[in-house]
């Protein structure tokens, strides 16, 4: 498919998003956000993708949600604007494979949560993140009052959104917002190195973890570690179960299908 504001490649078994606006610093507009959620769609179906890189071209990963068309919306326009993005990180939240947020630059606002969106984020050491939206009259509204709390804890969550601090990478390792962080000329080559390295397990085992941690961390313990068997037992119906044992007992070499 062709996009405006977006490229997609594919890897071998990784797929590479980059969202591509470098004259906007990557903003979301409602233009990318359509774009991200049709993109998001096509990976989805594509049973050779094991895993998503998703990063930003030029100095930014993405500065925010787009001011320029922000400024003029209304109520109704305003809560369209907001359904579609929740809607858009939502679906990048529960998509199927992981997602790695390779942050290249200025991750802020809803390019933060963006990240969050993410199962994984590594940062160049360039990267910049935070919630400025209080200094622009607004709240986060892209789950950053949610997810960063999440990820860092009350404490700092709250501290950085009343204060719109913007922290470098080395304060978001510090925090655990970023899992590492690279020198940026090895930033997407460390991001597909990870990615393969996911890519080359069971892939329905690594979904069905997604789906087990993301979930169970909304939930008690009891019903998550009942979903979590379930999950389990789910697994024993997968050839790449059957592949995997049958190839570390005989001492061969794993072929995962996918299926
Ligand atoms: N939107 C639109 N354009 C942006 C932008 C943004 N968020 N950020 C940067 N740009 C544009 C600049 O306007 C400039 O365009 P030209 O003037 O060249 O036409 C170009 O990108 C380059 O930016 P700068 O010249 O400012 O570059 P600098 O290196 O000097 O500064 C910066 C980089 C990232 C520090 C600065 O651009 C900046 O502060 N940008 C704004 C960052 C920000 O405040 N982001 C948060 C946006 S608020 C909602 C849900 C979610 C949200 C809203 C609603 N609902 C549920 C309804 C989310 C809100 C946000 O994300």
């Amino acid at each position: 498919m062709e996009y405006r504001n977006i490229v997609l490649l594919k890897e071998g078994k990784v797929a590479v998003l980059t969202i591509s606006r470098p004259k906007a610093l990557n903003a979301l507009n409602s233009e990318t956000l359509k774009e991200l959620d049709l993109a998001i769609d096509e990976i989805a179906k594509d049973d050779e993708i094991y895993a998503v890189i998703l990063t930003g071209e030029g100095k930014a990963f993405v500065a925010g949600a787009d001011i320029t068309e922000m400024k003029d919306l209304d109520v109704m326009s305003g809560r369209k604007f907001g359904i579609l993005g929740n809607k858009v990180f939502r679906k990048l939240e529960t998509l199927e494979k992981p997602i790695i947020a390779a942050v290249n630059g200025f991750a802020l606002g809803g390019g933060c949560e963006l990240s969050m969106a993410c199962d994984i984020r590594i940062a160049s050491s360039k990267a910049k993140f935070g919630q400025p939206e209080v200094g622009l009259g607004i709240t986060p509204g892209f789950g950053g009052t949610q997810r960063l709390t999440r990820l860092v804890g009350l404490g700092m969550a709250k501290e950085l959104i009343y204060t719109a601090k913007i922290i470098g990478a080395e304060e978001a390792l510090r925090i655990g917002l970023v899992n590492k962080v690279f020198e940026p000329e090895n930033l997407l080559a460390e991001a597909k190195v990870l990615a393969n390295t996911i890519a080359a397990q069971a892939p329905i085992a690594v979904s069905f973890c997604k789906a087990a941690i993301n979930k169970g961390i909304q939930i008690d313990i009891d019903t998550a570690l009942s979903y979590e068997s379930e999950l389990f037992g789910e697994c024993f119906s997968t050839e790449d179960q059957k592949n995997g044992m049958i190839a570390f007992v005989q001492k061969t070499e794993k072929c995962f299908m996918n299926k």
